[in-house]
C-alpha cells in the first residue's frame, strides 16, 4: 500500500508545526506549498534533516508550485494572514477570501479527490468559500475550530479542578468566533459532571456557577488571550495539533467523534451552513453529524452563533465572493 500524500497549503507558523507533527507521526509524505519563495523548501528541509534523530521515515518537501500537490489525499489549508492584536477575525475577511479563492481553484485543479481541512480565519467563511469555489462534496470539506476550542475549555476545567486533562471531556459548538458555545451541561471528568465537582470544591452553587462562567468566557476569548501575549501572530501549536487529530481520524479511518465545522442539512435545525458540531470523522471525511438534544438556553446560544456565521457569510457574498 502506498503512503498517503498530505499537502499543506501555507507554510507559516501553523503550517510548520503541521509539517513536523505529520512527519513525527508518520502520517504520510508531506508537501508544503507557500507563495513565499524558498521558505517552504527551507522549513521542510530543516524538519527532514531531523529524521535520523526523530526516527521518522517519510518524504517531506517544500514548493512554490501547485503542480507538486498533485493527487494529494489530504489537504490542510492555513494560507492567509493571522490576526494582529485588537483585530477581529472578521477584519480578515476580504484579504483571506481572496487568498482562499485562489487556493481553492488550485486544489480543485491538482487534488480533485482530496479531503480538505481548513484552518484559515475567519474559519466559517473560509470553509464556505472553499466549498463554493471547488464544488467538492460537503463531507470532504471540513473546518478546524471545535477541536481546539474544546481542548482549551477542557484545559481550563482540568486546571481548576486539579485533575488530569486526559480525563476531561468538554465540547464547544457553533461558529469559531466570540459567539462559540461551550456546552457546560455535558462537560465532565470521566463521566462525572464538571459542575458537580466544582460545587463540591467550593461547597457553594453560586460560586461554582461563577467559576464555570469565567471558564466559558475564557474559552471564547482564548485565541485573543494568546495573541495579546505573543504580540505578533496568533496561536499555532494548538491549532496544528487539533488539525492533526482530525487528519489522523480521517487517514486511519478512526471514526472519532470530534467537534468540527461541518456542512449542515437540517441537523440542529440548521440548513445550508457550515457550523461547529460533533461529527464522525473517517476515511470519507465527515461521515455523520451527531445530533443530540440541546436545552432551550443552549439552543438559543447556538442560534445566536449561527446568526453570526450567517452575517459573516452574507458579508463575504456582498464583497463579491
Ligand atoms: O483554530 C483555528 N481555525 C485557528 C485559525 C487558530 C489560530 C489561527 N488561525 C488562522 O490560521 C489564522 O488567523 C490564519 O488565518 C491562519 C494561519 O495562521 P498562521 O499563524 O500559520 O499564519 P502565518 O504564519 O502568517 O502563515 C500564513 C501563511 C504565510 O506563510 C503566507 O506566506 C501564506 O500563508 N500565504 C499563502 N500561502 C499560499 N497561497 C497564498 N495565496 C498565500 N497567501 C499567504
Amino acid at each position: 500500500m502506498s503512503r498517503k500524500k498530505i499537502a499543506l497549503i501555507g507554510g507559516g507558523q501553523i503550517g510548520g508545526v503541521l509539517a513536523q507533527l505529520a512527519a513525527l507521526r508518520q502520517l504520510g509524505n508531506v508537501v508544503m506549498f507557500d507563495i513565499v519563495e524558498d521558505m517552504p523548501q527551507g522549513k521542510t528541509l530543516d524538519i527532514a534533516e531531523a529524521a535520523r534523530v526523530d526516527g521518522f521515515d517519510v518524504n517531506i518537501t517544500g514548493t512554490n508550485d501547485y503542480k507538486d500537490i498533485k493527487d494529494a489525499d489530504l489537504v490542510i489549508i492555513t494560507a492567509g494572514l493571522p490576526r494582529k492584536p485588537g483585530m477581529s477575525r472578521d477584519d480578515l475577511l476580504t484579504t483571506n477570501a481572496k487568498i482562499m479563492k485562489s487556493v481553492a481553484e488550485n486544489v480543485k485543479q491538482y487534488a480533485p479527490n482530496s479531503i480538505v481541512i481548513i484552518i484559515s480565519n475567519p474559519l466559517d467563511a473560509m470553509v464556505t468559500l472553499f466549498k463554493k469555489v471547488t464544488g467538492f462534496p460537503s463531507n470532504k470539506v471540513i473546518g478546524q475550530a471545535g477541536v481546539l476550542d474544546s481542548s482549551r475549555f477542557s484545559s481550563f476545567i482540568a486546571w481548576e479542578l486539579g485533575v488530569s486533562v486526559k480525563d476531561v471531556n468538554a465540547m464547544v459548538l457553533g461558529g469559531h468566533g466570540d459567539t462559540m458555545v461551550p456546552i457546560v451541561r455535558y462537560a465532565n471528568v470521566n463521566g462525572i459532571p464538571a459542575v458537580e465537582l466544582l460545587e463540591k470544591k467550593f461547597g457553594d452553587k453560586a460560586k461554582a456557577k461563577e467559576v464555570m462562567k469565567n471558564m466559558v468566557e475564557r474559552t471564547k476569548m482564548a485565541g485573543g488571550e494568546v495573541i495579546k501575549l505573543l504580540k505578533t501572530g496568533s496561536a499555532f501549536y494548538s491549532p496544528a495539533s487539533s488539525a492533526i487529530a482530525m487528519a489522523e481520524s480521517i487517514l486511519f479511518d478512526e471514526k472519532r467523534v470530534l467537534p468540527v465545522c461541518a456542512y449542515l442539512n437540517g441537523e440542529f435545525g440548521i440548513n445550508g451552513y457550515y457550523v461547529g458540531v460533533p461529527a464522525v470523522l473517517g476515511s470519507n471525511g465527515v461521515e455523520k453529524v451527531i445530533e443530540f438534544e440541546l436545552d432551550s438556553e443552549e439552543k438559543a446560544l447556538l442560534d445566536n452563533s449561527v446568526n453570526a456565521v450567517k452575517t459573516l457569510v452574507a458579508d463575504m457574498e456582498r464583497l463579491g465572493f
